[in-house]
């Protein structure tokens, strides 16, 4: 399974726009992915990396299966979204189910698309969805402090939980994330570990990483608008990432050949497009790596978190290969591809055997030895 990011914005900001340049990345290679249902608001969105290309090449099998990523349109969100306006609570539940979110911040000006303003003010709009996403996230903590009120009378243990609770009630009362509340960065490891457990448990939505994008208009792409600044300023207090693209262009692109694609890029002033940042960025976001499997048949890519052991790996192909674990091969790709097989890297002792402990390396090529 992919993670999957949450496409999120004010209405009429382009986040459709931009999705449906994502489906366009998806339908070009959906036949490799027969395990994937379309459905309408989400696409799984190929993760392109050269060296499973190479790999492929390298094992001369056909097919390369490239790691994937899972977006979601999440219908637009209004002003009191957290009270149930418009899609509201539907929109809210859809946002928890994801791993991190896109927010696409409206910095074209085009008085026949409605705004809810005359003209776009970035911070502003941001403002207005942050805000309604601490709200519902307040709301949903509230619930659990009445909760553990009485809770706290039967099981003194829950003591302490309920006094982060009430802290960071404060905190989100005040408008600010969960993703900058003080714990997070606690020297504390007792309340990390709590705070690990509530947001698991809650899943607070400003608790999830953010990666804001600027939809332009074509002829502001190559330069620094102001509207731009002022987002690349907003995000870099908050230590967030920004992506300038034209969604318009976007998915003008989907249809043109990659040599077009190229030239038009250029033309534009720009060498990857804003698409490729999205993906790549979320990927490095979501601290994700990936490893790299073979057989006569495919070359393929599979996304892991970073730090993820052996097993755990093994577990991202199939349950029974985490089960039945023995041992991993591993050739790390550089290594694979100097040596252009996994005979010759073997031979060259390049090839390693690991265990459960092993922590897999971004770039392992693995050939798993399990038992069930
Ligand atoms: N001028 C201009 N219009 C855009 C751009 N991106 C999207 N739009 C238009 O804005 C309207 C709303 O876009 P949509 O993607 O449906 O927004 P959503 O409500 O955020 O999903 C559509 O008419 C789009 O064609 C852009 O970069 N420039
Ligand atoms: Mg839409």
């Amino acid at each position: 399974m992919s993670l999957s990011i949450g496409i999120v914005g004010l209405p009429n900001v382009g986040k459709s726009t931009t999705f449906n340049a994502l489906t366009g990345a998806q339908n070009a290679v959906v036949a490799n992915y027969p395990f994937c249902t379309i459905q309408p608001n989400r696409a799984v969105v190929p993760l392109p990396d050269s060296r499973l290309d190479r790999l492929a090449e390298l094992v001369k099998v056909p097919t390369a299966i490239h790691a994937t990523l899972e977006f979601v349109d999440i219908a637009g969100l209004v002003q009191d979204a957290h009270k149930g306006e418009g899609l509201g609570n539907k929109f809210l539940a859809q946002i928890r189910e994801t791993a991190a979110i896109l927010h696409i911040v409206r910095c074209f000006e085009d008085p026949n698309v409605v705004h809810i303003r005359e003209k776009p003010y970035p911070v502003l709009d941001i403002e207005i969805v942050e805000v309604e996403l601490a709200l519902a996230d307040l709301q949903q903590l509230e619930r659990k402090i009445e909760r553990l009120v009485s809770a706290v009378k039967g099981d003194k243990k829950l003591q302490p939980m309920m006094d982060l609770c009430e802290a960071l009630k404060d905190h989100l009362g005040q408008g600010l994330p969960a993703s900058s509340f003080r714990t997070w960065s606690s020297d504390d490891p007792v309340e990390r570990e709590l705070m690990s457990e509530l947001n698991h448990e809650m899943r607070f939505l400003t608790g999830k990483p953010v990666i804001y994008v600027a939809n332009v208009a074509e002829c502001d792409l190559a330069e620094n608008h102001p509207y731009v600044q002022a987002l690349q300023e907003y995000a870099a207090r908050k230590g967030a990432q920004v992506v300038v693209l034209c969604s318009q262009l976007e998915q003008d692109m989907q249809d043109m050949s990659p040599e077009e694609r190229r030239e038009y890029l250029a033309l534009s002033g720009i060498e990857e497009s804003g698409l490729e940042q999205v993906i790549r960025k979320s990927f490095d976001l979501l601290k994700l790596i990936s490893f790299f499997t073979f057989n006569e048949n495919e070359a393929r890519a599979w996304n892991i978190p970073r730090g993820a052991t052996a097993p755990r790996a093994a577990g991202a192909i199939h349950t029974d290969f985490e089960r039945g674990f023995i041992r991993a091969e591993v050739i790390p790709f550089p290594e694979f591809a100097r040596c252009g097989s996994s005979a010759a890297a073997k031979a060259a002792g390049h090839m390693r055997l690991e265990g459960k402990e092993y922590i897999v390396q971004d770039g392992d090529v693995i050939y798993f030895r399990f038992n069930v």
